[in-house]
């Protein structure tokens, strides 16, 4: 056994891929410079990890990952390649430090992709990953459409790329059908089968990204790939922010001493710009409204104590909490919080009456911050 506990390395790292799966959205087409300036803000941020795209895919291609190698980021620079030869000498013609190759080993993608069986790829699988292990890089081999392939098949092809000597065996849920308790069985079952590190790569189409990203660490992943904002095919993969608001939650010190926090709204903003795409309004820790209170309840309770319905504090991530007073639903704590805060204070009564009168004009449309609080102090001068 190998003993893990005294690996110095943290248990998880993460692959950013947006400059990867990234370029696979709909959305996106990135220029070189948005390509570079990407990459230094996801190297500001902390990855670990800067995937792009395989040089071998066209010829703005190599120069762009070229181009992101030379920029001596503190983020290991690898790509993502077809288990091929070719591929492989293009990306050692990037300069690239590390490789991500990949094969389906699923029925449906064998037949509609490259029509090999399982013996046949395991054969073809040894002089790609051999030219890139001679040739000093950190390769990782892994299995497309991993959730759809027959559990013997996985442990067959990850046992031969261990014995050919990978890094890090990949577990891909390609099409989104994993649940989180799949991914915690399966994970943990190729931690047993191989001694290699083992990642990890979720899409999202019915929203388990995050949690299944989550499970895989749990059950002994150590890297997962994540974008920003999630983006890639369809409806994309693992979004850093939300991942990292997930792990965040689970250990705040670590997750906060690895990464820039503070910085992944300016990054999430960059991205969405250079795709022409908003920022969704509630999401994950940077979206709009997402340290937003309403209900009179919650105010109240956030009034005593901000833990009550936050278990990420807004400073954290370099934002700030809206509590939203002047709503229907608002209620007299929530009143007399604000009123404290502008130097107010109201009877019990008194009190009482304004909550009412606000609702009743709330019913016609939350009031703004400037409306609520001309309304207090209108009810203190009349
Ligand atoms: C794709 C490939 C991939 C690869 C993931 C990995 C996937 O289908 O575009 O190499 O781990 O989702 O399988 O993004
Ligand atoms: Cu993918």
């Amino acid at each position: 056994m190998v003993t893990r506990a005294a690996d110095p390395r943290p248990a998880w790292r993460l692959i950013d891929t947006t400059l990867r799966e990234g370029e696979q959205f709909a959305r996106a087409s990135f220029r070189t410079e948005d390509k570079l300036e990407i990459a230094r803000a996801l190297d500001a941020f902390g990855v670990e990890y800067i995937e792009v795209t395989s040089p071998a895919a066209s010829p703005q291609s190599m120069r762009d990952a070229q181009r992101i190698v030379k920029l001596g980021t503190g983020a290991k620079v690898i790509t993502h390649a077809r288990c091929v030869v070719d591929d492989v000498r293009a990306a050692l013609d990037s300069g690239v430090r590390g490789i991500g190759l990949l094969f389906a080993t699923s029925r449906i993608l064998r037949q509609a992709s490259h029509g090999k069986s399982i013996q046949q790829i395991i054969e073809a699988m040894g002089p790609p990953i051999e030219l890139a292990l001679r040739s000093g890089m950190e390769v990782r081999f892994s299995a497309e459409d991993s959730f759809r392939s027959e559990e013997a098949d996985l442990l067959a092809v990850y046992q031969a790329a261990e014995r050919l000597g990978v890094h890090r065996v990949g577990l891909a849920d390609t099409v989104g059908i994993a649940t989180p308790r799949q991914v915690y069985a399966l994970v943990r079952q190729i931690r047993k089968a191989v001694r290699t590190d083992v990642g990890f790569h979720a899409h999202n189409d019915t929203g388990c990204a995050i949690a299944n990203a989550a499970e895989a660490v749990s059950a002994g992943a150590t890297h997962v790939d994540v974008s920003v904002l999630g983006i890639g095919e369809r409806v994309g993969i693992t979004a850093l922010g939300g991942f990292v608001g997930r792990m965040y939650s689970l250990s705040p010190q670590e997750v906060a001493s690895r990464y820039r926090l503070g910085q992944l709204r300016e990054l999430e903003r960059l991205v969405a710009r250079v795709c022409g795409v908003e920022v969704p309004f509630n999401n994950f820790l940077t979206g709009e409204t997402a340290f937003s209170h309403k209900a009179g309840m919650h105010l109240k309770a956030m009034a005593a104590n901000t833990g009550s319905y936050e278990i990420i504090p807004p400073e954290a991530f370099g934002m700030a909490r809206k509590l939203i007073v002047g709503s229907r639903l608002t209620g007299h704590h929530a009143i007399a919080y604000r009123a404290r805060e502008m130097g107010i204070k109201f009877g019990e009564s008194e009190l009482k009456a304004i909550t009412r009168r606000i609702k009743e004009m709330a019913d016609q449309g939350t009031l703004s911050e400037e409306e609520l609080d001309r309304v207090l102090r209108e009810w203190v001068t009349a």
